[in-house]
Formats: C-alpha cells, structure tokens, sequence
C-alpha cells in the first residue's frame, strides 16, 4: 500500500514538472519586448547536451540575435552564478558545418551585427561552438567544454504527459524516478545504448548533466530501483 501511494506521488510530482518545462519558468525571465522566453542552466556541460538539455526543457539553445537580446540576457544572468573571467554561457549560435560560416541551431543562418570579443574567433576548426564571456560578447571554444548554457523556450507551445512503462525504445522521451532521493531524470534515448539526461531536486529546479548508459528493457540507471515513464509531447494548437 505504501508503495502504491509513493506511486501515485510521483506521478504528480512528474506531470507538473512536466507543465512547467513547457512554461516560461520565471515570468522576469521573458523578454517583454521581443517575448523570447530565456532559461539560465545552473550547472556546465558541453555544447551538444546543452542542446539535448534545451530541447526537453521544450526549447533550444538561446537565439540571442542582436544588442538588444545580449542587453536583456545580461540583465537576468543569475546573480548567484560567477563572474570571473573563466566564466563562459554557450548559445545557439555554431560553424560546425563549415569552418567561419555561422549558423544557429536550427542551421539557420546567422545575420545581422556580430559581437566579437578581442581577437576572436581565434579558433577555427578546433572551436566550433559559440560562447558568451564575462563582459557578455563572443568568443569561440572547443564545443566539449563545460560552461553554463542558455536556452529559449518555446513557451505554451508543448505539454507532457507521462506514462508508466517497463521498457524503454531507442527514441523514447522518457523519464527516471527514483523515491529514495526524489531524483527525477528526463530524456529522449538518442542511441541505442546511451542516453543524456538530466536530474534535479526539489530544492533546485535542474542541476546535474551526465550520462546514462541504459540498455533497451533494461534499467542501469545508477543504484537503487528507478520507475520508468514515456514522455509524450502533447502539441498545443
Ligand atoms: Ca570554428
Ligand atoms: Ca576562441
């Protein structure tokens, strides 16, 4: 009995996490102006799974198109996070397909004023991923690095709802749950064997990025038992 009603918990705990993901989270966090909706990550991780990590949160690495969005992301930057000068923000801005040709990550591509720092970019085919520094312009770095992320959220447009399974498929959006810690993970299973997920915790709304190897059917995540639930998108029209 004490099992179902943990049971039951979690299913809630996840369809409001799941609501709000496809909700401005913060309403400062919205640009009145241009009505972008902006989500600051609290923990570093490469280029690729920031992507990853935007896309489940309902969004995509941040379009910060011109002076006016730099001016606005640099007003809500988190307070609590470093300043330093090691301090780097991916975006969505890349020339990964072709070394010096700019393109976001919907490979649109870039137009319009460029925000270059001293003597950047100054990386070529090694830095391919484009960052925001301390004094907020651009820089070029090695897409590996661990830096903060910004992502653009498409507000209202996706709703989840999330269903109790015992396997998972390559290409599932799904979720881990873990009773003992409150540890939710959510993520779209990329490849067959590995997935990229995130955790978080009641007390901050999203925080580690890692890996996950897990075996289709076959549940390896970390220790202890973990409930497996698909994630479907519900489109709101
Ligand atoms: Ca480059
Ligand atoms: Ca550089």
């Amino acid at each position: 009995m004490m099992g179902l009603k943990t049971t039951e918990i979690l299913i809630i705990i996840t369809f409001q996490f799941a609501l709000a993901a496809a909700l401005c989270p913060d309403r400062k966090l919205r640009d009145p102006a241009t009505s972008k909706c902006y989500l600051f990550s609290n923990d570093k991780t490469d280029w690729f799974t920031a992507g990853t990590v935007c896309e489940h949160r309902g969004g995509f690495l941040a379009k910060i198109e011109n002076q006016a969005d730099l001016d606005f992301t640099q007003s809500i930057k988190p307070a609590d996070h470093p300043t330093s000068i090691d301090i780097f923000y991916w975006f969505g801005l890349n020339d990964l397909d072709n070394e010096g040709i700019l393109r976001w990550v919907d490979k649109t591509p870039f137009v319009g004023e460029d925000f270059w720092y001293n003597r950047q970019p100054n990386g070529g085919t090694s830095q391919n991923c484009l960052s925001l520094n301390n004094k907020w312009k651009w820089e070029d770095k090695e897409c590996g690095n661990d830096y903060y992320f910004i992502c653009n959220i498409n507000e209202g447009e996706k709703q989840y709802r999330s269903t109790k399974i015992d396997s998972i498929q390559n290409g599932d959006f799904f979720s881990l749950q873990r009773a003992v810690d409150r540890i939710d993970c959510a993520s779209r299973c990329l490849v067959e064997v590995q997935c990229a997920y995130w955790t978080y915790t009641e007390s901050t709304a999203e925080t580690n990025c890692k890996l996950l190897k897990i075996k289709t059917g076959i549940n390896q995540a970390a220790s202890g038992t973990w409930d497996l639930y698909r994630m479907e998108v519900i489109e709101i029209t």
